[in-house]
């Protein structure tokens, strides 16, 4: 079993293994960065197996290990808990992956990997203190219904997260998005949300939250999901996310090439950024391909876990031209204008590029 991912060939094309999952897992339409809450459909989705069966009335939640009182919970129980909302993006840790160059061949996202849902649950910390946490508890190990071989090892969807965060307040077992049970697609009945997290750590179809006294070392954590750059060579886990700006198209598309086209004057560009790691601190854009960057208006700040909307005033001169937008966050991480290459395509955070025809 190899830990990476293979590279594609200098000009190999995507194959029709990378199309199934393409349009299994498909993405979110760029305009629809002009709602704040994505509506559901428009949600981007992933999934590494199958959806799995499951009903509602036979589902039980296992909260057991390293706890003096195991769980048993069904959904009207989980339900009659402390009902919290909150509205976070996700994104997942391969957005980009098809852009870099070399190609990591697996899920081949461009840019769409995201969406900012409002979901609704039950914080995860109170029912961990409810089984009685034992103090030799390290990680927690939550598992999903679902189950297939990834690079040889079969496996139900598993990941590891360490105690400190499990306990974070924002971390919930959600049971509806955008105030609608879950759809099958995104974990029905029940998935944790670990706000700032990328989308592996969300896991779906929870079955059962198992509190280990050491850490967890499964393939979702150990094997996938690793920033690393050679074949054999050092790597580190992926956790939080980097900070992305996404720009809402203007004007109207080329049906294949998707460039744009748009009338000469003022136009008003917009879109969204986020970051796992700290508030967005500014958004610029760029109107000449990169090599001049101007400050965008960010729109008030919402939720600490939601993405943020900013706009820009451009007046455009008739020609060709290259707009590009990257963020920055409060804790001084930059998007790159380079490609941040490594073997698994995780975390391409590079800017967008938008070619535009003025007319
Ligand atoms: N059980 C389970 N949970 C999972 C996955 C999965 O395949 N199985 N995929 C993960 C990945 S890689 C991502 S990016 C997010 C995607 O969530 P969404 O499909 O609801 O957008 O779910 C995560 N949770
Ligand atoms: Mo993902």
């Amino acid at each position: 079993m190899s830990a990476n991912a293979r590279i594609a060939e200098v000009g190999e094309a995507i194959s029709y293994e990378e199309l199934g999952l393409a349009a299994r897992n498909h993405a979110f339409p760029l305009e629809a960065l002009r709602y704040d809450v994505t509506p559901v459909g428009l949600h981007y989705l992933l999934t590494h197996y199958d959806i799995p069966a499951l009903d509602a009335d036979r589902w039980r939640l296992r909260i057991e290990g390293a706890v003096e009182n195991p769980l048993t919970l069904t959904l009207d129980e989980l339900k009659a808990r402390p009902r919290v909302s909150q509205t976070v993006t996700f994104e997942c840790a391969g957005n980009g992956r098809a852009r870099l160059s070399p190609r990591p061949i697996s899920q081949p996202w461009l840019d769409g990997a995201v969406g900012n849902a409002t979901w609704t649950g039950t914080p995860l910390a109170p029912l961990l203190q409810d089984a009685g946490l034992r103090p030799e508890a390290v990680d927690v190990q939550f598992t999903g219904a679902d189950h297939g071989i990834e690079r040889g090892v079969e496996q139900d969807y598993a990941r590891g997260l360490s105690l400190a965060e499990s306990l974070r307040d924002e971390v919930l077992l959600a049971y509806e998005i955008n105030g609608q049970p879950l759809p099958p697609q995104h974990g029905f009945p029940v998935r944790l949300v670990v706000p700032g997290w990328y989308g592996m750590a969300q896991v779906k179809w929870l079955t059962s939250i198992t509190v280990l006294d050491q850490p967890f070392i499964g393939f979702q954590n150990e094997i996938a999901y690793r920033y690393r750059v050679t074949e054999d060579g050092p790597s580190e886990p992926i956790t939080r996310i980097q900070p992305r700006a996404l720009m809402a198209p203007p004007g109207f598309p080329d049906f294949m090439s998707r460039s744009r086209v748009v009338d000469a004057g003022e136009v008003r560009l917009s879109g969204r950024a986020w970051s796992g790691w700290a508030p967005i601190s500014n958004v610029e854009v760029s109107v000449d391909g990169g090599q001049t960057w101007k400050a965008a208006e960010l729109d008030p700040p919402g939720e600490r876990w939601a993405w943020r909307g900013w706009g820009f005033q451009w007046t455009a001169e008739p020609g060709e031209c290259e707009l590009a937008v990257r963020a920055t966050d409060a804790a001084g991480n930059i998007q790159p204008v380079d490609q941040p290459w490594n073997r698994q395509g995780m975390s391409n955070n590079m800017v967008q590029r938008v070619p535009v025809t003025v007319r």
